[in-house]
């Protein structure tokens, strides 16, 4: 199922679920504004997910209404974590799928963090 990027935020979510501890997930960093966790299903050798701990369904709800602060905070996040797991030299991809089209199945933004293996152009 894919995600209506104009739906109200949804408590209920599976990310949500995870920030609140109620299911378990294995965090790689954390800070106020921001976790980051090992993908369930990895794509790549390394496949993170970058959350902000603020209720946005998707890139577009982020860019639009979280505060300059929040913003900063998960773009210095990523960027750290990929540093600090040796990412830099080899290379990595961000993606953030926002909506119906792009295929996005979880309704709380997250950026993919991945790497570890050559991937090629473009993913399909
Ligand atoms: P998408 O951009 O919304 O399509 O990505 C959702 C990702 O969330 C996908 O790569 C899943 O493997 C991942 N995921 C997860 O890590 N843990 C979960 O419990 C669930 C999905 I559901």
């Amino acid at each position: 199922m894919s995600v209506d990027a104009t739906q109200p935020y949804d408590d209920g979510n599976i990310f949500a679920r995870l920030l609140r501890g109620e299911i378990p997930s294995r965090r790689v960093y954390e800070d106020e504004h921001v976790v980051v966790f090992h993908d369930i299903a990895p794509w790549a050798p390394t496949h993170l997910l970058a959350v902000p701990r603020g209720r946005y369904v998707s890139w577009d709800d982020f860019s639009a209404n979280a505060s300059d602060t929040e913003i900063a905070a998960f773009t210095r996040a990523i960027g750290k974590v990929a540093r600090d797991a040796g990412l830099v030299e080899t290379g990595y991809r961000l993606i953030a799928n926002a909506g119906r089209d792009s295929h996005q199945e979880v309704p709380h933004l997250h950026v993919h963090i991945m790497a570890g293996r050559p991937l090629g152009p473009m993913l399909v």
